[in-house]
């Protein structure tokens, strides 16, 4: 709808607006919260020549106001939820961990990374998320513990933080029914209009809807009688999903989950070197699964994506040092020595 309203003020542009005016409708067009989308079109209204030939297009900009206005109104408290829910996404990716109450996401994030989240023996301890930085091998990776699930209440903004982030870890507790939580959990995203994938290709989606990297855990394995919890999640789960029996008290089965984690994000880390060196192992060029050489040099630098003649790669035995062009597809673990 805002784009079709957008290609219409567009259409019916006259050619006379100034650059101020047309400068402030592209800040407009990028604006994502709504008071930014006010503040630009308060200038546009502003800037905008006062003449006939506008007219039109001003009644256009008043009414779209009015309509920002009431939006505004609307959702006052909004504001200050969304903003926490707001997490800066550090490291190779950002997975958030879900659950539903008491499963033990706020132990595995503290265990796992050296963030502290508060764990407690009673249901929604956990008030607003909490990042922490889970290290594997060379790498980083963020991990998001939240709030719990229910069934008749979301968050404003949990849904944001779920959609933006780049894969999901749904933690059971395998004491309680975790086919039911399974099923609760799956509903929960199917409002968020995030579909759970685990193995295989992503499949394209539906408009409005995104598709998400999923991996289950079973938490509290070392509870008397929660592997039997667990036979029968995995018999449910495994075939679509990977699923992994853990215990975040104990530490069971953590060099696993960062295993999985980062598998989950679909990134490849390759290495550069200059000439006659050896390459720095410690710090890897980090892309996305069936990237090329363009995109190795465009993450140094964007002149050196311009200016590529030609690489060097060593990595599987298949290459020793071979040259290769710029659409070159890069595998993990390949070291690369850039020509410009
Ligand atoms: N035995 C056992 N208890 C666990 C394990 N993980 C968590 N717990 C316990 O389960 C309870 C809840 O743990 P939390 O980590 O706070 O769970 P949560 O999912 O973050 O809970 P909310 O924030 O309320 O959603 C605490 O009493 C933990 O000590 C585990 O692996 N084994
Ligand atoms: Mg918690």
């Amino acid at each position: 709808m805002i784009k079709f309203l957008q290609n219409n003020i567009l259409r019916s542009m006259p050619a006379n607006l100034t650059p101020q005016y047309l400068e402030a409708e592209a800040k407009f067009k990028q604006a994502k919260s709504v008071p930014e989308k006010i503040k630009a079109l308060e200038v546009m209204m502003a800037v905008i020549p006062k003449h006939k030939g506008t007219e039109r297009l001003r009644g256009q900009l008043k009414s779209r106001m009015a309509k920002l206005k009431e939006e505004l109104q609307r959702r006052p408290a909004l504001g200050k939820t969304e903003f926490l829910y707001n997490v800066k996404r550090e490291g190779a990716g950002q997975v958030a961990l879900l659950g539903l109450p008491n499963v033990g996401k706020s132990s595995l994030l503290s265990q796992i990374t050296h963030a502290h989240s508060e764990v407690g023996d009673y249901p929604f301890t956990t008030q607003r998320p909490i990042p922490g930085m889970m290290e594997y091998q060379n790498i980083r990776i963020q991990l998001v513990d939240t709030p719990p699930l229910q069934l008749d209440h979301v968050e404003a903004g949990f849904p944001n933080l779920v959609r933006n982030g780049d894969a999901l870890v749904l933690i059971l507790d395998l004491t309680e029914d975790p086919v039911f939580q399974t099923e609760i959990l799956l509903e929960e995203l199917k409002q968020m209009k995030v579909n759970p994938v685990g193995k295989g290709p992503i499949p394209s989606q539906e408009e409005g809807w995104i598709a998400l990297r999923a991996l289950f855990l079973g938490n509290k394995c070392d509870v008397k009688g929660a592997m039997e919890g667990y036979r029968t999640l995995e018999l449910k789960v495994k075939e679509a999903f990977s699923i992994l029996p853990i215990s975040a008290k104990e530490g069971m089965n953590f060099d696993e989950i960062k295993k999985e984690i980062y598998q989950l994000l679909d990134i490849i880390r390759v290495y550069t070197k200059a000439p006659g060196e050896d390459p720095d192992l410690k710090e890897p060029v980090i892309l996305k699964k069936g990237s090329n050489l363009e995109a190795v040099a465009l993450s140094i630098h964007k002149d050196f994506a311009a200016k590529l003649k030609y690489a060097r790669i060593w990595g599987s035995e298949k290459y020793g040092g071979q040259m290769v062009k710029r659409d070159h597809r890069v595998d993990e673990g390949d070291v690369i020595e850039l020509h410009l």
